[in-house]
């Protein structure tokens, strides 16, 4: 039947191997559970469903094993093995198969990883596998407002639907539920931190404890984006100067209502004193001091705080690239243990390529947490195939060096590096009402890729695309070998048409769609593409070396070392660190201006490329995929060409020089 992407990478559809179904049929023939926890019941409803949809029979239930050939979970709190709370073994014991962990959650995902196996056509013989999550906290960030759009949103309206809430449940939030469960994510800020104080209201709480209740069981806590000014707002208090008292008693009464309603509170998730948002300067105080009263007031509390350093000054003549670093730099040792410090991959603002934040791993004393955008803001949007698996796992590879040679970004994130407690790595959603939730098809592989390697960011991007292929479109080995390619090919070639060679920010002002390198005037100065590509007679790229900004000395001299020579420097970062002279000839053979001419249009004819591969799949894809997909590479094919003319003709207007030959110039 026609598929419209609702099941996301939950399928469950009979698998077509009739040999394969009755191998598995052996070994699950009912599912043993020693406990009635939510979180079990949901586990065991799952092998259920999946496994009544996969092999056409569902499992018996049943409460202790009493012969082989089926599955048992088991929850063991006090068991002597190593693993953490929410990891899980999953092996073959006396002809059945065991699910252990210490917690609940741990055997859900166990579970989810036993039908993974199944959906993605892999053996249950003699299985020992011991898997635990390399970061505590697995986070989706959602940008919702209570009126139902959604920031950056590329799938319709917001999912949440605050003006049913708390009377009707809404079916997809549990799957929603399921979907994040599947990947071990277990954590959701449920609206935007360009925050409404609306959230703190007694009629919100009460619709977010409602979701709350539906997301408890699947192991997933809830927080709240909080406005810095609620205390005014709502409050009706003179101030909201995180040292004033009447301003503390005010978030800790609050805090406490909260847990009324939700007591297993996530936390709290801040934007303060950024674009325009309300925070602690206001008032002449610090981050450090607005997160920590915030940490005060939840001390009662399991919960946290995250407060984001998305900060940056409009300072025409400064380097945006330097902002978070200058803020929070002061404050290292200074935040509560109960805070977290969320850091964006980049220094500007999830360009579709930017080195690591330089905050990563000058931090030692305070728990900086990653947040990654999977919602694709300057990455196509809905309409470019963009697999972002390879650009998440470009950053958290990046060796930092700064305890040595293997200190890479992903050791700072997990807390390995600095022997902190706690961890997280935070993703902004891409959901919405679309019924395929995410908008493109292959939007979908970016979250799961994101909670994938948010339990274990060691997985290749090439395993994650052909497992989320084989449970998504389709189980025929050369289809998935096509498409795994395609994904992995995406990425680099959205690149080469939209910002080759390291530049960055060239997008239509506030839309941020499209090509717009020739914005002189913005309403932020800091936010004109001039500002970053500071393209002019001589070159392209901004200085960070020295003469313009000092950034690069905000990384480890290795990195310096990797970066900060013009003919060394890898090109990918090149105009990200260098002002280069056209006419400069670069590793490849080709001058600056020839290699950015080529990449451009590289890029369109790699979508060409894009185009054919997937009609080679046509037959193995369900046909309103594939039509959908097909439409869509089309609009990505328009549009690469846009990018490249527009681009290439506007930087030819300072290069003076002409597009090379055998490319031919648009006309
Ligand atoms: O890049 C900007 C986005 C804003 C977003 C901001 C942020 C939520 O364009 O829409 O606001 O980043 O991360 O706070």
């Amino acid at each position: 039947f026609a598929d419209d992407g609702s099941r996301l990478w939950l399928k469950y559809d009979l698998l077509a191997d009739v040999q394969q179904r009755d191998t598995y049929l052996k070994s699950t023939q009912f599912v043993a559970a020693n406990s009635s926890h939510p979180t079990i019941k949901v586990a065991v409803q799952e092998l259920e469903m999946g496994l009544k949809g996969l092999l056409g029979k569902a499992p018996v239930l049943v409460q202790t094993a009493t012969k082989s050939g089926g599955i048992i979970l088991n929850v063991a709190p006090n068991s002597p093995s190593t693993l953490p709370q929410d990891g899980f073994e999953l092996f073959s014991e006396k002809g059945n198969i065991v699910i252990s962990s210490k917690s609940e959650a741990g055997v859900l995902y166990g579970a989810f990883e036993l039908l993974r196996y199944l959906q993605t056509g892999k053996s249950l013989t003699n299985l020992s596998v011991k898997s635990s999550p390399k970061i505590k906290l697995r986070m989706l960030n959602h940008w919702d407002n209570a009126n139902g759009t959604v920031e950056r949103g590329y799938a319709g309206s917001s999912m949440w639907k605050w003006t049913e809430l708390p009377f009707r449940i809404d079916p997809r939030y549990i799957t929603y539920a399921r979907a994040n469960a599947s990947l071990g994510i277990n954590a959701t800020s449920i609206n935007n931190v360009n925050a409404s104080s609306r959230f703190l209201t007694e009629e919100y709480l009460e619709k977010i404890k409602a979701v709350a209740d539906v997301l408890r069981p699947y192991g997933i806590k809830v927080f709240i984006s909080v406005n810095f000014r609620s205390p005014r707002t709502l409050g009706g208090l003179k101030t909201s100067d995180p040292l004033d008292p009447e301003v503390r008693k005010w978030w800790n009464e609050k805090t406490k209502e909260i847990h009324r309603y939700i007591p297993d509170f996530g936390g709290y998730l801040v934007k303060a004193n950024s674009e325009g948002e309300p925070g602690p300067q206001d008032y002449g105080r610090t981050h450090a001091d607005g997160a920590n009263m915030l940490a005060e007031a939840m001390r009662p509390f399991s919960g946290i705080v995250i407060w984001r350093a998305f900060v940056y000054n409009a300072d025409p003549k400064g380097d945006r690239f330097k902002e978070g670093y200058a803020q929070f730099k002061p404050l290292d040792g200074i935040f509560d243990p109960k805070v977290i410090v969320q850091v964006k991959n980049g220094p500007i603002d999830f360009m579709p390529r930017e080195p690591f934040h330089p905050m990563f791993g000058a931090f030692p004393k305070t728990t900086l947490g990653m947040e990654f955008q999977i919602t694709q803001e300057y990455l196509g949007q809905s309409t470019h195939l963009t697999y972002l698996a390879p650009m998440f796992k470009e950053c958290l590879d990046t060796d930092t060096y700064v305890k040595g040679k293997g200190t890479t970004v992903a050791k700072i994130v997990d807390g390995s590096a600095e022997n902190h407690p706690l961890s997280l790595m935070a993703g902004v959603a891409n959901t919405g009402s679309d019924a395929n939730w995410c908008g493109h098809p292959f939007n979908q592989s970016n979250w799961y890729a994101f909670g994938r390697l948010a339990w274990d960011y060691t997985l290749s991007s090439e395993q994650i695309a052909t497992e989320w292929t084989r449970m998504t479109l389709t189980q025929k080995p050369q289809s998935v070998q096509k498409i795994t390619d395609i994904m992995l090919n995406s990425h680099p070639i959205y690149v080469s048409y939209t910002y080759p060679l390291g530049t960055s920010h060239m997008m239509g002002e506030g839309h941020h769609y499209g090509p717009e390198p020739w914005l002189t005037k913005a309403a932020r100065p800091d936010w004109t593409s001039i500002y970053y590509h500071r393209a002019d007679s001589i070159g392209l790229g901004f200085d960070r070396t020295g003469k313009v900004s000092n950034a690069l000395q905000l990384y480890s001299p290795e990195v310096q070392q990797l970066w900060g020579n013009a003919e060394k420097c890898p090109l990918d970062y090149l105009l990200w660190f260098h002002h280069v002279p056209w006419t400069q000839k670069l590793s490849t053979g080709r001058s600056l201006w020839d290699e950015l001419c080529h990449r451009y249009y590289d890029g369109v004819g790699q979508v060409g490329k894009l185009q054919s591969a997937w009609e080679s799949v046509k037959s193995d894809v369900d046909k309103e995929t594939f039509e959908d997909v097909k439409g869509r590479l089309k609009i990505q094919e328009k549009e690469a060409l846009w990018w490249r003319d527009a681009c290439v003709l506007y930087f030819g207007e300072f290069s003076k020089l002409p597009i090379p030959k055998p490319l031919v110039p648009p006309t």
